[in-house]
């Protein structure tokens, strides 16, 4: 072993963040090392996302980031420089690429790296049209984890998310204060940012704060905020029921491209396991239950088209399919959950439950 420190690269993550489980799935798909990757957990519930030196690697103070070392500063004489990738789409293209079965990268892991990038130009446009979908705005899991339609799912988001947003704020008070009194630097362009995120985490903890009351008890100013809370919830809501329509088209199932597990469902696993979440699902609930009990969170009439064979998606991932599953159809999200829950990948990410 060469006793020359290889730079690595660092993963800035929240281990229930939707978007950074993304990530985890990759290094986890791609069988990356521990000793070619650092983790670093940048903890939102404190905002610790919100602070300068985080924000000079994520201008967007989001999660994930990968820090990598640029390529020509391997050798020990040079000193190293790093690249910030900042969205979830760009690191896992880079985690896809960067670890080869022929790659020699000084690590210890021996694992097999299969890529993800799909084998044709008809899978890699379809594998692209279902990642843009998971990241628009109407597929939001902001927006729906943070938003409900009716009195009932407000109390319960409440009461999960009040401290959350409570302590977030705290953290942006005390980051604007000290930089008001030049106790830290930060730039025009930053405090601005800052200023914007409290203005909408406060209207958020505001309503939060309220919950408890009847509609009937809030004052003007309050009722008004409410109702645009449950526009917005209900808005976000038939924005998710028709991207669960338009995935049910696109994708093949069991994964999203059929039998080759790719960059598609690096994303739909956390969007669509956020989702079963919501709904109330567990990670024991099989693809059918979990199908079920979206359509009945989700309402409005959804129904899944069940036009996938079962024994047809059991036979793409290689799993033998069993005598009941003869005649039967399922929803593909539904396969698609079958097929994703068995991943040792899954089972490690949501080792302490589904978020
Ligand atoms: N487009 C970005 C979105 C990332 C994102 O929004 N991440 C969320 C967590 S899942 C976040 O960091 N939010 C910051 C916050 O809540 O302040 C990406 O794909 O990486």
């Amino acid at each position: 072993m060469s006793a020359i420190s290889v730079p690595k690269a660092a993963l800035y993550y929240y281990p229930v963040s939707i978007w950074a489980s993304v990530a985890l799935l990759t290094l986890e798909e791609k069988g990356y090392g521990p000793d070619e990757v650092d983790l670093k957990d940048v903890d939102l519930s404190k905002g610790e996302n919100f602070q300068p030196a985080y924000m000079r690697i994520n201008q967007n103070a989001t999660v994930p980031t990968l820090v990598v070392p640029l390529q020509d500063t391997l050798s020990s004489d040079i000193e190293s420089r790093y690249k910030a990738l900042q969205d979830t789409k760009t690191i896992v293209e880079f985690l896809d690429k960067s670890r080869s079965t022929m790659s020699r990268t000084h690590t210890t892991s021996s694992a097999p790296s299969p890529s993800l990038s799909p084998a044709t130009i008809a899978f890699s446009t379809l594998c692209n049209k279902i990642v843009e979908l998971l990241h628009s705005e109407e597929a939001s899991p902001f927006l729906i984890t943070h938003y409900a339609r009716d009195v009932t799912g407000l109390r319960e988001i409440a009461s999960a998310r009040l401290g959350y947003f409570t302590a977030r704020l705290q953290k942006l008070d005390q980051l604007i204060a000290d930089s008001q009194a030049d106790r830290i630097r930060a730039s025009e362009k930053t405090r601005i940012f800052w200023e914007g995120k409290r203005e909408i985490l406060e209207r958020l903890r505001a309503i939060y704060a309220d919950a408890e009351k009847d509609t009937v008890d809030l004052d003007e100013t309050a009722r008004t905020r409410r109702e645009q809370y449950f526009a917005i919830g209900r808005k976000a809501w038939s924005n998710t029921k028709n991207v669960l329509i338009q995935l049910s088209k696109d994708i093949i199932g069991a994964y999203s491209l059929g039998d080759q597990l790719s960059i598609a469902d690096m994303h739909l696993a956390p969007w669509f396991t956020r989702l079963a979440k919501i709904s109330g699902a567990t990670a024991v609930d099989d693809g059918n239950t979990v199908v079920r009990k979206i359509e009945a969170h989700v309402g409005q009439g959804l129904t899944l088209p069940r036009d996938l064979s079962m024994a047809e998606a059991r036979r793409r991932i290689g799993v033998p399919a069993v005598e009941s599953d003869a005649d039967e159809q399922q929803a593909r999200l539904a396969a698609f959950w079958d097929a994703i829950r068995e991943r040792p990948s899954w089972k490690k990410v949501y080792a302490n439950g589904l978020h």
